[in-house]
């Protein structure tokens, strides 16, 4: 049974739900990390149905709170394109690329990863590591290399090569607001002086819950998040966090992240999402 599906069948067994159970249903919703608005939007729609009909009221408003726009990845026509991979420290940055960049190469695509978080040694290692198991090539600099001057001379290795995709994984240190404009829109102005960037991913971790919305909200204000990949939805009763992040960015999640290794991670489907869900 999915996340609201004790109360909901709750609801459904009595002619007339009380308070109480309605109550209980926004409750449920908040602690699936829905938010305060949408949870009382969904309640309010539920309760304004009969209570016979309240799991289809619920899911009708679910599937339109969800973002209308494409799910997915922008590419160009011909030649190479790049993906950067944003988002704080720990929310799964660097396993996402390497998942992604994976999931590429088994349609058959040419994929390089570029270790741009040149911050911490351990995460150049987390991804070469990555890139060996998968047999998928890793551009990377020397220690505490400046990420600027690794991305460029990963976007000319890929330009050489002619791949499909060169998929970028940069540092999540989040000090200010203005250091992350700055750091980030350097990444990809770099990147857009030998191939276009058509994706901007952020990555949220769906444990955080109301802060990972918060931190969402922080990096679309400093870079043009084109799609979102919601990590950790294996280890979270929080499954809501892609409704509420889709309702308050209007930014589509693109893929999702259901456990720690490779197999575990699919394009985000809003009809599985939604009976999971319910
Ligand atoms: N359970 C679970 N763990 C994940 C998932 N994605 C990443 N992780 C783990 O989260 C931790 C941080 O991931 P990492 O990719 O290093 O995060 P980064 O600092 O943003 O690059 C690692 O232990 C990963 O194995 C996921 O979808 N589910
Ligand atoms: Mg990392």
């Amino acid at each position: 049974m999915g996340l609201f599906g004790k109360i909901i069948a709750k609801i459904k067994g009595t002619a007339d739900a009380s308070t109480a159970d309605w109550d209980e249903l926004e409750v449920a919703l908040l602690e699936a990390d829905l938010g305060p608005t949408l949870s009382s939007e969904v309640t309010a729609a539920a309760r304004a149905a009969r209570a016979e009909n309240a799991a289809d009221a619920i899911s009708q408003i679910l599937r339109a709170s969800l973002s209308s726009k494409s799910r997915e990845i922008l590419r160009t026509d011909s030649g190479p394109c790049a993906i950067l991979i944003v988002g704080v420290n720990g929310t799964g940055k660097t396993t996402s690329a390497a998942k992604l960049a994976h999931y590429f190469a088994k349609q058959d695509a040419k994929v390089l990863l570029v270790a741009a978080d040149t911050f911490r040694a351990a995460a150049v290692e987390q991804l070469r590591t990555w890139g060996e198991r998968l047999d998928i090539d890793v551009a990377f600099g020397g220690d505490k290399a400046d990420p600027a001057s690794v991305v460029f001379d990963g976007a000319q290795q890929s330009m050489a090569r002619q791949d499909d995709f060169l998929i970028i994984d940069t540092a999540g240190r989040l000090h200010t607001k203005d250091d992350l404009v700055a750091e980030l829109g350097k990444v990809k102005r770099v990147v857009e002086k030998v191939m276009p960037v058509r994706e901007i991913l952020l990555v949220l971790d769906a444990t955080t819950g109301q802060n990972g919305l918060a931190q969402g909200k922080v990096f679309a204000q400093a870079v043009d998040v084109t799609g979102i990949i919601i990590t950790k939805l294996d280890g979270s009763a929080k499954g809501g966090i892609a409704l509420a992040i889709e309702k308050a960015l209007d930014i589509p999640v693109k893929f999702v992240g259901t456990g720690e290794s490779i197999k575990d991670f699919a394009p985000f489907d809003p009809d599985i999402y939604i009976q999971g869900l319910l």
